[in-house]
């Protein structure tokens, strides 16, 4: 396999100088005599040796394995890479953080990549907004066959195996941190014939959950004439769209805090000339982070809550299929145990008391937070009859539940009033009724907590 590398705007190719051989590993590779099949590996947002957040209390072990866990997922990529025999690699961004610039991160990206070289594997790099052109160190010397796209225009860069063009790759890298235009326009596609890659790293469709770099749409980056969109920036894998071209995100390689749950790796991707786009999200996280919520309206006791936290543990450490994983786990449901559980540090004892029945665990286990959603068992009904300041109390929450009553509009006019006068008033957004029903349950429960007796 060869490849070459141009500037789109250039007429005369440049050939990159190419000493590897690959023509010993061809016959192992599944494409091998299928000129017009490419396979590679897209990924993103790897941000390599990222601090993870809001662990600040872990064990010594555990901390050692969240502190490698970008760099093993990174491994594990490149592990896929070799295994698959994969035509190339491309990498949509993200590689490392800003905030810290950490050269052992650059070093261990730079080795990587020379370990596909090693193999013969290209490797295809567009810096995003974490990692701009601007931000790498200079005095590293990177493998041949790596290709880093420049900011200034669109690179093009042609795969060959066995001296025939089978892809030709085109990207773009963030030359600084923000970039506020639409990247993507620059892109031309050459129609040569062989399956067309576009490599960046941009936010699809004002993704709010991400900054507004490089913005862009589906319909246009589908009008552009590519085979496969490979982008990065979102870190939830997503494929905005499946026939060609594929629009997809990979998402980040290891998820670096609690409200990265599931599973995260990168994508195989197989392109012909017959058939749809072929994308298989394959996981390379070592440590994944769930979320759930256990319902114990079933516990009688805080033994019986243990009991079902665990069983709940023990099913998640099997979908996570020998991972490690950090947890942040919601008691739910109805309880005749919510007032104990709402006494005094009852949940602290609680959750530590959790967390050490999980320790000790391979893969381990570990219990990140514990949040109590879980409402007493009361008997509304009956309290909502009662001729008392209980009684009271109900029948005025539960009238904002009604939606026949006109106590929500009430409540809203009256909120209004109070806050049109405060300065932030206009930063507000109208809360649904929805929102203030759940509200008012809430608030119904907490109240019963604190004054009546249970059922
Ligand atoms: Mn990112």
């Amino acid at each position: 396999m060869r490849g070459r590398c141009l500037p789109a705007t250039r007429k005369i190719p440049v050939i990159l100088t190419c000493r590897w051989v690959i023509i010993a590993q061809a016959p192992c590779s599944p494409n091998a005599g299928i000129m017009t099949s490419v396979r590679f590996i897209h990924c993103a947002d790897l941000h390599i040796d990222t601090p993870f957040r809001g662990l600040s209390q872990v064990a010594k072990d555990i901390a050692k394995t969240l502190g490698e866990a970008t760099f093993t997922s990174f491994e594990n990529i490149i592990d896929l890479a070799v295994a698959n025999h994969v035509d190339f690699v491309v990498i949509a961004g993200d590689v490392y953080d800003s905030s810290d610039r950490s050269l052992r991160a650059q070093f261990a990206f730079r080795d990587g990549l020379g370990r596909l070289a090693e193999h013969g594997i290209p490797s295809f790099v567009a810096f995003g907004n974490h990692d701009p052109v601007s931000g790498w160190s200079n005095s590293l010397e990177w493998p041949e066959l790596a290709h880093r796209f420049g900011a200034k225009e669109v690179d093009v860069c042609q795969v060959t195996r066995g001296g025939t063009i089978v892809a030709s790759v085109h990207g773009m890298s963030f030359g600084k941190a923000t970039v506020t235009d639409d990247l993507s326009s620059q892109f031309e596609p050459h129609r040569s014939g062989v399956p067309e890659i576009a490599v960046l790293h941009a936010n699809v469709g004002s993704n709010t959950g991400h900054a507004p770099y490089a913005p862009t749409t589906v319909p246009l980056l589908a009008k552009r004439g590519f085979d496969y969109w490979a982008l990065g920036h979102v870190h939830r894998h997503q494929v905005l769209r499946t026939e060609a071209p594929a629009i997809v995100y990979p998402g980040c390689s290891q998820s670096r805090h609690p409200n990265e749950t599931g599973a995260k790796g990168c994508c195989l991707v197989t392109l012909s000339d017959s058939g749809a786009p072929d994308v298989r999200f394959v996981p390379t996280d070592v440590v994944r982070y769930r979320q759930e919520r256990v319902d114990v309206s079933s516990c009688a006791t805080i033994d019986a809550i243990q009991r079902i936290v665990e069983e709940a543990c023990d099913r998640l450490s099997e979908e996570a299929d020998g991972r490690h994983l950090v947890m942040r786990l919601a008691l739910a449901g109805r309880t005749p145990l919510q007032r104990e559980l709402l006494q005094g540090d009852t949940h602290v004892g609680l959750e530590e008391r959790l967390r050490e029945g999980l320790l000790g665990r391979s893969p381990w286990v570990w219990l990140e937070r514990l949040t109590l959603e879980t409402r007493g068992a009361y008997d509304i009904q009956a309290l909502r009859a009662q001729q008392d300041f209980t009684g009271d109390m109900v029948r005025a929450y539960t009238s904002l539940l009604d939606s026949d009553s006109d106590a929500l509009p009430q409540l809203r006019a009256e909120i209004e009033t109070d806050l049109r006068t405060w300065a932030g008033y206009r930063h507000l957004t109208q809360p649904s009724d929805d929102e203030i029903r759940y509200l008012a349950e809430r608030a119904m429960h907490e109240t019963l907590n604190l004054t009546a007796g249970e059922d």
